[in-house]
């Protein structure tokens, strides 16, 4: 702020000490050795591995935060529209690596490599040092990664805000064939993070609200009572590809409120609770909630929501009223977008802020509102739909209730002006749910207090308007409900991930530029057929199969042949993800096997079959199921009828650094939901785009993919989501009669084939007798035939080999860049603001 600044006949003397980062091999080995003696107090007899990382991550990190003051300096002076990106997660993965390659750019990243390896370190070995930062579950936290990855490369002015979790998402091991969870500490060494000790927010839970009437007659609310807990900031430096814009992701940690300790306590001897006050507090941001897309309302849940939306907002307004500017100017300046529900509570947040501390007309305060919100919806499954309880919400956030209750009111009655006596439709609509306990639908009170909803696919987009959120379409209109397609940053998952792939594609087009422009990828069609092209094509994916099979054979020490088809589901592990399905036909296959006579067997295709993912600790079948592929892994392996060609292989951990080894290395990736359960996908999106095929459902963006690389290049199967219905129906009146080949399967397993088949009897009972929700059963035949078809396709590798650069080629629609317009136009109403380079010689006094 201006109070900060330093004044004018000062500033001389700033301008002559500016500071600039290596610009070369010998910068970049002077920045590294000069981190090493003094950041470090190492020095070249003592400095391993992890030194060399911490010393490499520091001298880009210098580079990175030069062009963030540089970019914050510009959006500020340029006093444009920001974009603000609330989300409670952001799985962000490694960061080196990826500065690397966005600031680094070509010269400056092999300089440094050059540098490195002066010095006496290989940069991939360097690289693998770094631990990521996973702070997200699956694919919501990972978009929010990409789209920040997006908006500093596109110049767009905006800001992350999350919770600073000390403990992301557990590490997985596998004992036994079971998930074990180990905490995730992984703030030891960040380099990464710039603590802001002096911003910090006072956040407050609990108390009581004080109405009193005001000179005007005005009735006045006051918040007052219960206890406080200190926000402070960490921010995170975003470089954009090839762009020297700089964005910041802000987390906010919890900390006591008052000082270190509660002296009054101390001093009366009682040092321990004045111990615990602190740790409680700390306790807020201490660690992610390890469920996807599942919500199970627990208190702490709905303290971190707040404690994070509140500071978040102190921060956004602040920000604000330097600009001297009329609060109804608020929406030209700041748009809010809500990463599904979690940040709704940001909506009653502002109406609070400007009606009871800026003393702002309800009406115009809501104007301010619901022009400055957008919510993205990313899920129809109903346990994912966030519910808070009523006496929840009164105990924690008293005056937040009164006022949902008052949004709740305003809004009822103008439902009941524009349809009058539908009785049901208000029940229907109402944000307060009248149930034992009552609770507030927050996906009801995102759409109310935003000017957008939109979807993450086509199909999820539909979807919503026509159930979910039905009632809402009539109420509003169809213009308020939109879709973005979901995407992926090219930047990490090919380029980051692929860097062989990226560098053929960049020989056929001639210049990486298809990193910033996805839709020039379509210029390799025209190579399709030259023969130098698919050789290498092919090679490259040998090699990365080949450095997969090494990793499997590091961590499982199963032995895997890199020229047998790889068939890869790695994702989190959800009974609508059908994992299940996927190992009951690997099952079948290995009964098959069994089955055949030594010279039928010749006839198989080799197939190496790899799982990976987590189960949310809780998730009782999820863990089943991890420990079926594991059981089967253990017989198939060791069986020497069977040899090469069937191995079943659970990857340990799967998280950002292992999908970039595992995804470039796909044959075939399986993308097998229930159809109308997986809102998008974002991995079917990653696999296609590193040169591998898909097996699919007609579910989320695979429709998309299809219409774009064409459905000969895409194995699709199963029922359409407009089936799920009846069929379920059908279940349910005892019309189920289970698929034959699928009782082979249970027979297999029921006898005993691997291990007590007690330990897998809830995954068997779920399709037989309990209604097969997820539809296993009827989609089993069809899925079992599609995986034939893929056998006999890739036994024609050249028409394999085609389908597969044909579909790179029209990938360009995935691009988390085409998202980010998409969002900037129709929702965020922000354009781009480039920025200069930081540079000293170009720094104008
Ligand atoms: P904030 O908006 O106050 O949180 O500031 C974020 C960053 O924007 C600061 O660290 C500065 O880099 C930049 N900034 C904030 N205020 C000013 C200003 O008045 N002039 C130039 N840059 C500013
Ligand atoms: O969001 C992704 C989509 O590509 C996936 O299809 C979708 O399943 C995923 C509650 C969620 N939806 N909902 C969640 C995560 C955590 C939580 O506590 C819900 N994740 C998705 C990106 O759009």
């Amino acid at each position: 702020g201006v109070e900060a600044s330093i004044p004018e006949p000062q500033r001389e003397a700033w301008l002559k000490h500016q500071v600039s980062a290596f610009k070369d091999k010998d910068g970049f080995e002077s920045s590294f050795v000069r981190h090493i003696e003094t950041t470090l107090a190492r020095s070249m007899f003592n400095c391993d591995e992890t030194a060399a990382y911490a010393a490499c991550s520091l001298a880009f990190r210098d580079r990175l935060i030069l062009e963030w003051n540089r970019t914050q300096q510009r959006q500020t002076f340029a006093d444009s529209k920001r974009v603000y990106y609330l989300s409670l997660e952001f799985l962000m993965g490694r960061a080196l690596d990826n500065a690397m390659l966005n600031i680094g750019q070509k010269e400056l990243a092999k300089a440094s490599e050059a540098g490195l390896d002066n010095l006496g370190f290989r940069i991939e070995d360097v690289i693998q040092q770094e631990h990521d930062a996973a702070l997200g579950n699956g694919g919501l936290g990972r978009l929010a990664a990409c789209f920040l990855d997006s908006l500093a490369s596109l110049n767009y002015p905006a800001w992350g805000y999350g919770l600073r979790y000390r403990y992301g998402i557990f590490k997985q091991e596998i004992i036994d064939g079971y998930q074990v969870e180990v905490p995730d500490y992984w703030l030891d060494f960040n380099p990464w993070e710039f603590p802001r000790h002096d911003v910090t927010v006072d956040i407050q839970f609990y108390g009581y609200v004080h109405k009193s009437t005001d000179e005007n007659g005005k009735t006045v609310a006051r918040w007052e009572g219960g206890e406080t807990v200190k926000a402070v900031a960490y921010d995170v430096p975003i470089p954009g590809y090839a762009t020297p814009s700089t964005n910041n992701l802000r987390l906010w940690s919890s900390k006591a409120a008052s000082g270190e300790f509660d002296f009054q306590k101390f001093n009366s001897g009682d040092y321990e609770s004045s111990v615990a006050d602190q740790q409680r507090a700390e306790t807020i941001s201490a660690v992610l909630y390890p469920n996807d897309n599942l919500e199970r309302g627990k208190e702490l849940r709905l303290k971190q929501q707040y404690f994070w939306v509140a500071a978040s907002l102190y921060d956004i307004v602040r920000r604000f009223k330097k600009t001297r500017r009329a609060w109804k100017e608020f929406p030209d300046q700041v748009a809010i977008q809500l990463n599904d529900t979690h940040p709704t509570l940001a909506i009653v947040e502002l109406q609070r802020i400007l009606v009871d501390l800026e003393g702002l007309e309800w009406d115009e305060a809501w104007n301010i509102v619901t022009n400055t919100f957008g919510y993205t919806n990313h899920t129809v499954l109903p346990e994912a739909l966030e519910k808070w309880s009523v006496p929840l919400i009164q105990h924690l956030l008293p005056r937040h209730l009164q006022i949902v209750y008052d949004i709740n009111l305003f809004f009822l009655q103008s439902v009941e002006r524009a349809h009058p006596g539908d009785r049901d439709l208000l029940a229907r609509v109402s944000i307060i749910e009248e149930s034992q306990p009552k609770m507030v639908r927050m996906a009801y009170l995102a759409i109310v207090g935003s000017h957008k909803v939109n979807g993450v696919a086509e199909l999820h987009s539909d979807l919503i308007k026509t159930t979910i959120f039905k009632d809402f379409v009539t109420i509003f209109g169809p213009d308020k409900f939109t879709n973005v397609t979901n995407g992926i940053t090219p930047r990490r998952w090919l380029h980051q991930a692929n860097p062989r792939l990226s560098d053929l594609i960049a020989s056929k087009t001639g210049t990486h530029d298809f990193l910033k422009d996805l839709t020039l990828l379509n210029k390799i069609e025209l190579s399709v057929d030259d023969p130098a092209f698919r050789k290498e094509w092919a090679a490259i994916k040998l090699a990365n199969k080949a450095k997969l099979a090494e990793h499997i054979k590091n961590t499982t020490d199963v032995v895997v042949d890199p020229s047998a088809l790889f068939d890869v589901q790695v994702k989190r592990i959800h009974e609508y993800k059908r994992q299940q399905m996927n190992i009951f036909g690997v099952i079948h296959r290995y009964l098959r096997i069994k089955a055949a006579s030594p010279e039928e067997r010749k006839k198989f295709l080799p197939r190496v079959s790899i799982f990976g993912g987590k189960a949310a600790p809780g998730y009782w079948m999820a863990k089943q199921i991890i420990h079926l592929i594991n059981a089967v892994g253990s017989v198939v392996n060791n069986d020497k009828d069977v040899g090469n060609l069937l191995k079943v292989v659970f990857l340990e951990d799967y998280n950002v650094s292992k999908a970039e080894l595992i995804i470039p290395a796909s044959d075939i990736s399986e993308h097998i939901s229930t159809a109308g359960t997986e809102a998008s996908g974002t991995s079917n999106m990653k696999f296609v785009l590193n040169g591998g095929l898909i097996i699919g459902t007609c579910d989320g963006a695979n429709i998309e993919i299809t219409r774009e690389i064409g459905e000969n290049n895409i194995f699709l199967f199963g029922n359409l989501s407009e089936e799920v219905e009846d069929l379920r129906h059908g279940h349910n009146y005892g019309l189920h009669t289970l698929d034959p080949e699928l009782v082979q399967v249970f027979e297999a397993i029921e006898k005993g084939t691997f291990g007590d088949s007690k330990d897998f009897a809830g995954m068997i009972t779920a399709v037989r007798d309990h209604g097969d929700y997820y539809l296993v059963s009827d989609d089993f035949h069809s899925y079992l035939e599609t995986h034939d078809v893929i056998d006999e396709a890739y036994r024609n590798q050249e028409d394999w080999i085609t389908k597969c650069i044909t579909s790179v080629s029209r990938m360009g629609f995935f691009t988390s860049d085409r998202c980010i317009n998409e969002y900037a136009e129709g929702i965020w109403n922000i354009e781009p603001l480039p920025v200069e380079s930081a540079e000293p010689e170009k720094i104008e006094a």
